[in-house]
């Protein structure tokens, strides 16, 4: 089968925040349908969708109660397959984003389950009984604040939830829960769509037993019991043998806690699980443990880390490239500079993304330079794990500037509000308030105002996707890091049969001076992109603007 996902630049829309096309303030279906030729425009060759099924919505359509229906906000099941249609027709493919680790309470399984011990759909949940001293079955804390289990009064056990109350995850070792799950993807496959994205796969198996967190007080992350547990790798070969490999799709595991040596067990061609996962490492390198507890955050070690996945995931194995997606705060207020260096340091991480080797996602205004935002109350913002830490921390005394500091640089939310389509009130999203207010600075920083600007972060996008198209180079050339302890630029040489590439990367707002090795030949190399809008480089000593960002080649 080929790998076409392997040449491929994937774009990720949040549903509610992309386009609004009936005034109600929430993004929809046909919303998404208008601006297919923008996204066919900038080059995108897939289209992953976060979820538009049936919801509560208690997180964002991460809590599904009908995998095979849409969120009446969102449309109906014809605009789905209107949409699909519409994007095949374009060229373009489609990934939807499969939810299977949990469902949501509503969810008619749960429902049956919850009404009695014996019920027949009572095993596709997890339950325990209290502890003899009334105390919780286990220690772990939920990604959502609180512990992750919840009784049910009716049958006086507790559920599990490793997200919120209203997620309880599904009992994967239940055979009956895995043909559901088929059923599901052949669904929606069958109706033509190329792949999923798959939401935590990696925490489907639970270590037998759900053993507490030794030594630990109070309530803590069970991480080592529950992701890449015991049986995982098993449950996705046989959805990929019984379901996956009768399609020409592709699949993605969004999986947390993953090492190259663990990624390699799920994407390897040989194992048959799954196209490419998402890993976390690069984008943990400001937080310990939890996206609250924040560190630190230096060029070096974010620059090793990605050369480490390179590497690793060269020949065998296959690479996503990201910086941020509906969870995390954006990329440019991140690892760039939004203030005076929003342009150059948004072309920067976008020459990055386009250079190096894996299938590089685009988040939905990430092309436009989308940054943080900053409401002044908390009442202003609507995600469920921002708003627990809110009330935890709130609660333990910790001073309200810290708590608000942490929801602005930490928080979902900043990713979340509504794509900046022009400079009107509601930004071009809605004609009325929006669920989630936009971001003030979309009366300047909008996809109208830079769709008309050669030099804006849109235009630069655009060309960066062409460039990365017409260079087989950055897909199957090998990656060789350059400067590896220089603390302010990433630098690398990507080579084939046919071409060598270098790029070089400035993480910072200082301007320096930088001695090229002879060995890399710089003289003789053209300059293909410039993020500064530099004619040319001179001889092997280079002076280096702030969030400079070049890339040269040379054809053999
Ligand atoms: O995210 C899971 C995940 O590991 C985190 O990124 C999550 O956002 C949380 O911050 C952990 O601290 C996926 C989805 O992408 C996310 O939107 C959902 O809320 C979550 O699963 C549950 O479905």
């Amino acid at each position: 089968m080929s790998e076409w996902w392997k040449n491929a630049v994937i774009y990720q829309i949040y549903p509610r925040s992309f386009m609004d096309s009936d005034g109600d303030g929430m993004g929809d279906i046909p919303g998404i349908e208008k601006r297919l030729d923008y996204l066919k425009d900038l080059g995108i060759d897939i289209i992953w969708l976060s979820p538009v099924y049936k919801s509560p919505n208690v997180d964002n359509g991460y809590d599904i109660s009908d995998y095979r229906d849409i969120q009446e906000e969102f449309g109906t099941l014809a605009d789905m397959e209107h949409l699909i249609g519409e994007i095949h027709r374009r060229g373009m493919r489609i990934l939807m984003d499969l939810v299977v680790n949990h469902t949501s309470d509503q969810h008619p399984w749960f429902i049956e389950a919850r009404k009695s011990k014996d019920n027949p759909k009572r095993d596709y949940y997890i339950w325990r009984d209290p502890n003899p001293d009334g105390s919780l079955p286990n220690n772990w804390e939920s990604h959502f604040s609180g512990s992750v289990w919840q009784l049910d009064e009716q049958t006086g056990q507790y559920y599990l939830h490793i997200f919120s109350a209203g997620q309880p995850d599904l009992n994967w070792e239940n055979p009956e829960v895995r043909e559901e799950v088929k059923d599901i993807a052949r669904f929606w496959l069958d109706k033509g769509v190329d792949g999923f994205r798959m939401d935590v796969i990696n925490f489907i198996s639970k270590v037998p037993g759900l053993p507490s967190v030794p030594g630990a007080k109070g309530l803590v992350r069970g991480n080592m019991f529950y992701m890449n547990g015991p049986r995982v790798h098993e449950y996705l070969h046989e959805l990929n043998e019984d379901v996956f490999s009768k399609y020409d799709i592709m699949t993605v595991g969004e999986t947390p806690s993953v090492t190259p040596e663990i990624a390699h067990q799920y994407v390897d061609a040989d194992r048959g699980e799954l196209s490419m996962v998402f890993q976390f490492e690069h984008i943990n390198t400001d937080i310990r443990g939890t996206r609250w507890q924040l560190r630190p955050w230096t060029v070096k070690e974010f620059k090793s880390i990605i050369s480490k996945w390179q590497k690793a995931l060269g020949d065998k194995g296959w690479n996503s490239v990201y910086l941020s997606n509906h969870d995390q705060p954006r990329s440019v207020s991140r690892y760039g500079n939004d203030d005076r260096y929003l342009l150059e340091s948004a072309k920067m991480l976008c020459t990055m993304d386009m250079t190096l080797r894996g299938t590089p996602y685009v988040y939905q205004g990430e092309e436009l330079g989308m940054t943080n935002v900053r409401f002044d109350d908390i009442s202003s913002y609507q995600d469920v794990e921002s708003l627990g830490m809110y009330r935890d921390y709130k609660a333990k005394g910790v001073p309200m500037h810290d708590i608000m500091e942490l929801v602005y640089c930490r928080g979902r939310d900043s990713a979340r509000t509504p794509m900046q389509w022009d400079g009107s009130e509601y930004a071009g999203f809605s004609t009325s308030r929006p669920w989630l207010d936009v971001n003030p600075n979309h009366t300047w920083l909008n996809a109208e105002k830079e769709a008309a600007d050669p030099d804006s972060v849109l235009s630069f996008y655009r060309s960066m996707i062409a460039f990365r198209k017409k260079h087989p180079v950055i897909v199957d050339g090998s990656f060789r890091e350059w400067f590896e302890d220089h603390d302010r630029i990433f630098a690398y040489e990507r080579e084939d049969d046919d071409e060598r590439m270098f790029v070089l990367l400035n993480f910072s707002a200082t301007k320096f001076t930088i001695i090229m090795p002879e060995e890399l030949d710089i003289p003789s190399m053209e300059l293909a992109v410039s993020n500064i809008g530099r004619k040319e480089l001179g001889g092997n000593i280079i002076s280096v603007y702030p969030y400079e960002a070049f890339v040269l080649v040379k054809r053999k």
